[in-house]
């Protein structure tokens, strides 16, 4: 189908939510201003070998000092909502107590400009960046962090909730989990399974403290973004069947099922336990992090197929635990810069699937998007048919779900411009608006216009 045919056979339900996503330590930069402590993407970054080329979050998109032009840009877009998230070491620079005004300022004033663009704020409070200062007292693997969140929580919607009406908790407690402690690809970078399950719980226990403090504050709305890689065994062999539900088990059903039913899945926690690195789960905990919500964001990139065998060595290490015995297969097909495959039928899967394990819960589709090399023509501009194809797949993909019952309210591109991606540094770029990291010069891409006239339409009618 070519672009044309696809966008006119989009149709969204009335007040359907549509924005873009970043996060504070991928576009903010500004690393040392205004009394902003070290957090562990900091102290990861600058490690050496850590990060691709070396890259790290200090200049990122100098959002810090150009959000007034970054929201214009919104307002360019068309874009009905703009997620975002709070750095905690800008506003408890040692994790907790002493708090800094000029980081909350930064924020009062962020969210300022969006409303006066008609744009709704969803600000979330962690994506990734842990205080340093707490990491040297245990980090997620120890239980005070949940705590100490939950009291940071506790500060912003003081300074804040009188204008964001929806409040997220954690973005992808799997990857801060397992990716940071388990793959050490992420920060604080161990390769420790009893660390990296002590931090699977007290991320959950500290997205149940901090949502007992937003419901206190009287918060319009609240959620936790989780993401989901939908798994299939390689075939149906019982040892590949296996497999393909340990991975399961740890990547999507071990986040989502305390969260909405108050349970761990029986099966990992079995997994987990004989894997000598059991959930530290105390009396009264699971009602905590069963806390109700309002709505669950769902953040989507791709499938994977998986079969039981000894990992290869070129393989990167596991994130999961016990997962030494367990292949992730290369994804057929062609694939995004990441290396991602592209299964927008997976994507109308998944929605379903959620359907059924929540039913009465609304999702918001907090994250989806995909990496590639851009070219800047002679002109300045951006074409890139791939991002645009795999944006309009998707939006497609999700109708299909909401046709069939799924309750989707919204949709949020990631990203709304190029930014730090983490390990992989400034190489992938995932943004509808490109950034010329010599110039901080941004430029719309075609995908950021085709996006715009997807916007145009639906409040059209
Ligand atoms: C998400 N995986 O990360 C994050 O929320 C964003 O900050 C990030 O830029 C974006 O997706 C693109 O990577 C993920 O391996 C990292 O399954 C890894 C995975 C999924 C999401």
């Amino acid at each position: 189908d070519s672009p044309e045919d696809l966008l006119a056979g989009l149709t969204f339900p009335p007040g359907f939510v549509f924005g873009a996503a970043t996060a504070a330590y991928q576009i903010e930069g500004a690393a040392d201003e205004d009394g902003r402590g070290r957090s562990i993407w900091d102290t990861y970054s600058h490690t050496p070998g850590r990060t691709f080329g070396g890259h790290t979050g200090d200049v990122a998109c100098d959002h810090y000092h150009r959000y007034r032009d970054d929201v214009a840009l919104m307002r360019e877009l068309g874009l009905s909502a703009y997620r975002f998230s709070v750095s905690w070491p800008r506003v408890l620079p040692e994790g907790a107590g002493r708090v800094e005004q000029r980081g909350l300022d930064f924020y009062r004033r962020l969210v300022d400009e969006l409303l006066e663009a008609g744009i709704d704020p969803w600000l979330t409070l962690y994506h990734w960046d842990l205080p340093q200062a707490l990491q040297d007292r245990g980090g997620w693997a120890d239980r005070d962090t949940a705590a100490r969140f939950a009291d940071y929580s506790a500060v912003v919607v003081d300074a804040l909730g009188d204008r964001v009406r929806h409040w997220s908790t954690l973005n992808e407690p799997m990857c801060s989990s397992l990716i940071g402690h388990m793959a050490g690809a992420h920060a604080p970078g161990l390769q420790d399974p009893v660390a990296a399950s002590r931090a699977v719980h007290h991320l959950l226990l500290g997205h149940g403290l901090a949502a007992g403090r937003l419901r206190a504050a009287g918060v319009e709305s609240f959620g936790i973004t989780l993401n989901f890689t939908p798994m299939s065994p390689a075939t149906d062999s019982p040892a590949d069947l296996d497999a393909a539900r340990r991975l399961d088990g740890q990547q999507n059903r071990m986040f989502l099922d305390p969260v909405v039913s108050g349970a761990y899945p029986a099966d990992v926690v079995d997994d987990l336990a004989a894997a000598g690195a059991p959930l530290p789960v105390q009396d009264g905990d699971l009602e905590i992090i069963a806390a109700p919500l309002d709505w669950l964001g769902v953040n989507y990139y791709f499938e994977q197929t998986v079969r039981a065998g000894a990992r290869p060595a070129d393989k990167p290490p596991t994130s999961f635990i016990g997962g030494e015995n367990v292949v992730e297969l290369d994804p057929e097909g062609p694939t995004t810069t990441m290396g991602w495959g592209i299964s927008p039928r997976a994507f109308t899967d998944l929605l379903l699937w959620l359907g059924a394990k929540a039913p009465g819960l609304p999702l918001m589709i907090t994250e989806n998007g995909s990496a590639w090399d851009d070219v800047v023509d002679a002109e300045g501009a951006v074409h890139d048919p791939e991002r645009v194809d795999f944006l309009l797949r998707h939006l497609a993909a999700m109708t299909a779900a909401i046709e069939r019952g799924a309750d989707v309210r919204g949709y949020f591109a990631w990203s709304l411009m190029d930014n730090f991606e983490w390990a992989r540094g400034y190489a992938q770029r995932f943004g509808l608006v490109h950034v010329d990291y010599d110039t901080q010069r941004r430029t719309v891409k075609d995908s950021g216009r085709v996006y715009a006239e997807v916007l145009r339409r639906h409040r059209e009618g």
